[in-house]
């Protein structure tokens, strides 16, 4: 039996490894594999910085519980942290920045080795870890942790990612919900991507926490430094270093100990104590002093991690670190993407015992046996607990939900919404017990409000409804219990899609499956449209109902008009969209919606629809406040099926079609009295309702694909449907956003198209006023059909004048 290795000295020799070999990755990716090419980031001195750190947490402070979003440019010492740890094959490392390689910012969905939130536009991973902490506390809240430790939510920062605002608006709410178990360590190494940072931050960052409830924890010095400032003379060092501007304790680290030696001497030499604690030391040891940092001290590290382990208060760490610890470029202001050069790295090489050919070694030129070393990691309880990926099975989904009847009258999409989702609250279902709401300041007025009447709002701690309490009659009751269903969030809508991103990931991350629905105004999606496509990177799940949207929203307001949402809702990968009629439709779309969210099959096509239904997502549904007549009909397998697949014929056009009309959503009544006008001059005109613009585009292309690929018989949903129509047809389409969105559909099969929609926003008015502004009323509708299709002028044209 060997001796057991010391725990110290072994996290020195992992520091050491994973600086280098992170730095290899990177010089590995320039000058060897993709030599000749153009450079790609550099990023070594970024992600040097924070060696220390992350050594401290992995093989030290973590537990398999826990969950990391690390900072973007610190991929390469966590993927090496990742191989040491036997988790990442050798050609990953080499293939670092390739393609199918390991990612350039940590990727939960693309890399390999258990990364447990995707970072790289910075600031979201910072906020996503809070709300993850949110998720965790409602799943424990609700009895279902079944004994499971809870976990910290950690997030490691660069300094300059504290600049994002939408960490603070995560603060904010976070403080409101009584967060816990979070951590964020900020890497404070004083300098971001262009410049060194403002003097002083730490000290708002710290007023700042402290009044939201965090524990700040400033690890400014580390063993080495404490232990110089104890000796004679060494307060002096102290209070200069703690006063130097961030600019010069830069430049003098780059510059190093004959630098540092001239300058102390300057500005504390007293030819007394100080000058002789300085001249005890050689020029090398003197820099390492001087670098000697909290946040490059594995002991100070380790011991602030485990402190803060005995509570559950949310702390933030500030750890100064200086960039590009241990590598020649430390220091320098221009150093964010700055390469080592290959003499540099030789120079790293030989303090660290490399030899030539021997770099990917996992223990090449350590201090301690490669087996003790082995040992140690594999033993290392984060490790050993192997991925920490969990599965939840999925919700059962009724084959209907139920449309409440609205007795004839007409009803808004939003309204049907607020209904559908009544009906499943009232219900003793897994599914009513697994949905859980959440909505930035635009609870009532989605109509959220019957649900959040029935399920209750969530809080770890019951708070009764004042109103009710004191018998004052209101439509709503305002209930905050432990098992309450619906996430209260102030207006930020950055964290809206924040939540869905955290609470979407619950299966995976809690072991136990949330079906998270958020609403927002429809045009408000723009507001956080990176925490959106953040969210949907990381393949979290949700339901998103954006409500109302386009100018049908009317005298609400010009400014509350979207346009670009369903573009948006097309290009969004990872996102399915629809767009409703009516209600009908909308039941059949939100049944596909939470079954679609639990999928997790392979990518492969579905040969009817083109589409890659069984890898599942997210789905937003884009809703409106206009109320409208409900077509009579039952709801036949057929017809869902189409709703589905995109598209469907509300009239199908004759054999002789000379016009056909397309429209999405709220339009239907505009589309179908256009139909009726164009009958007297028109023959055999056919009206096509566009549930998804987004799916159908999607079938179209990769049915091509198929096609191109040999596959001769592939065939879309919308080629079918269009197809069908006569060559010299005219198309035209109608939407209540950019006319693009629909633009397309002539491309298909090849029929000329005028396509309407709205390119300039901002009137407000009635949606009769509106409609006939932007040319999307009935006779907007004609004069675009007389304009391409051939026959006679239009008579209902002439009679208006
Ligand atoms: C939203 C967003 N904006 C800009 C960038 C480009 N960028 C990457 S890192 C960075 C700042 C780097 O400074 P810091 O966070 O202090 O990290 P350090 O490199 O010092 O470790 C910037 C601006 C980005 N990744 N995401
Ligand atoms: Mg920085």
């Amino acid at each position: 039996m060997s001796q057991p290795v010391d725990h110290l000295a072994a996290l020195r020799e992992i520091e050491r490894r994973a600086l280098w070999l992170g730095s290899w990755m990177i010089h590995n990716a320039n000058h060897i594999r993709a030599a000749g090419e153009v450079k790609v980031g550099g990023h070594q001195a970024s992600s040097a910085s924070m060696a220390t750190i992350m050594t401290a947490l992995y093989f030290d402070a973590l537990k398999p519980e826990d969950r990391v979003a690390v900072k973007p440019h610190a991929s390469p010492v966590f993927h090496a942290i990742q191989y040491l740890a036997g988790n990442l094959p050798r050609e990953k490392m080499e293939n670092f920045r390739g393609f199918k390689g390991t990612q350039s910012y940590p990727s939960r969905t693309k890399d390999v080795d258990d990364v447990d939130f995707s970072t790289g536009s910075v600031g979201l991973g910072v906020a996503q870890t809070l709300f993850s902490s949110l998720a965790q506390d409602y799943v424990t809240a609700h009895g279902w942790m079944k004994g499971r430790p809870e976990g910290r939510m950690i997030s490691l920062i660069g300094d300059a990612e504290m600049d994002e605002g939408n960490i603070y608006e995560a603060l904010i709410e976070g403080w409101k919900h009584g967060l816990r178990n979070t951590w964020w360590v900020v890497d404070y190494n004083r300098q971001s991507l262009d410049a060194v940072v403002r003097e002083g931050l730490w000290q708002r960052f710290e007023q700042m926490f402290a009044s939201f409830g965090w524990d700040v924890v400033i690890l400014r010095h580390g063993a080495i430094q404490q232990a110089a400032f104890a000796e004679p003379g060494g307060e002096a060092l102290r209070a200069w270093i703690e006063a130097c501007p961030n600019q010069l304790y830069s430049a003098l680290t780059f510059q190093g100990g004959a630098a540092w030696r001239k300058r102390l001497n300057d500005d504390i030499g007293d030819q007394g104590p100080t000058s002789a604690l300085i001249a005890r030391r050689s020029d090398e040891e003197l820099a390492e002093l001087m670098g000697n940092l909290g946040g490059h001290d594995l002991r100070v590290l380790t011991q602030a991690f485990a402190a803060a382990r005995t509570h559950d208060r949310p702390t933030l760490f500030i750890c100064y670190t200086v960039k590009g610890h241990g590598l020649p470029l430390a220091g320098h202001k221009d150093n964010h993407a700055g390469l080592m050069t290959p003499t540099q790295m030789e120079t790293l090489r030989t303090r660290l015992n490399v030899r030539p050919g021997h770099e990917w070694d996992k223990w090449e030129g350590a201090r301690l046996s490669a087996e003790s070393l082995q040992r140690f990691v594999d033993e290392t309880p984060f490790f050993a607990a192997g991925r920490r990926r969990l599965q939840a099975p999925a919700v059962p989904v009724p084959q209907k939900l139920e449309v409440p009847a609205h007795g004839g009258k007409p009803i808004s999409t939003q309204m049907g919404f607020g209904q559908i989702l009544n009906e499943i609250a009232r219900q003793d279902s897994k599914l009513a017990e697994r949905i859980v709401t959440t909505a930035p300041d635009v609870t009532v007025s989605t109509n959220l409000g019957p649900w959040v009447n029935r399920r209750g709002l969530f809080a770890r701690q019951s708070m009764a409804d004042t109103f009710k309490a004191e018998r004052i009659p209101s439509t709503y009751t305002w209930e905050f219990s432990p098992k309450g269903q619906h996430l209260e969030l102030g207006i930020a809508e950055s964290n809206l899609f924040l939540a869905l991103s955290a609470f979407g990931l619950s299966h995976s991350i809690n072991g136990e499956r949330l079906l998270p629905i958020g609403t927002v105004y429809d045009p408000f999606i723009l507001r956080a449209a990176d925490q959106l496509n953040y969210a949907c990177y990381q393949d979290a799940r949700f339901m998103l109902v954006a409500t109302p949207s386009g100018i049908t929203l009317a005298p609400e307001g010009g400014a509350h008009q979207s346009i670009a949402t369903p573009l948006v809702g097309m290009a969004q990968d990872g996102l399915c969209a629809f767009e409703p009629a009516f209600v009908d439709e909308l039941a059949v779309m939100m049944r596909f919606g939470f079954d679609y969210m639990q999928r997790d099959g392979e990518a492969e096509p579905d040969a009817r629809s083109w589409l890659r239904d069984a890898t599942g997502g997210s789905v937003y549904l884009r809703l409106s406040t206009r109320p409208l007549e409900q077509p009579n009909r039952a709801m036949t397998p057929e017809l869902e099926r189409d709703i589905i697949d995109g598209a469907y014929w509300m009239r199908k056009p004759g054999p002789n079609a000379q016009v056909v009309i397309a429209y999405t959503g709220t339009l239907a009544p505009e589309a179908i009295e256009a139909v009726g006008l164009l009958a007297e001059d028109r023959r055999d005109v056919g009206l096509l309702e566009i549930t998804s613009a987004d799916r159908l585009n999607a079938g179209w292309s990769a049915a091509q694909r198929a096609r191109e690929d040999g596959l001769i018989h592939a065939r879309s949903h919308v080629e079918r449907l269009l197809e069908e129509v006569p060559a010299h047809c005219a198309l035209i389409t109608l939407v209540d956003a950019h006319p693009a969105t629909l633009g397309w559909l002539g491309s298909v099969v090849g029929h000329r198209t005028r396509a309407l929609g709205v390119e300039h926003f901002g009137q407000t008015g009635t949606i009769a006023d509106l409609y006939r502004h932007y040319g999307l009323d009935a006779a907007g509708i004609l004069r675009a059909a007389q304009g391409i299709s051939a026959g006679r002028p239009l008579r209902y044209l002439r009679a208006i004048g």
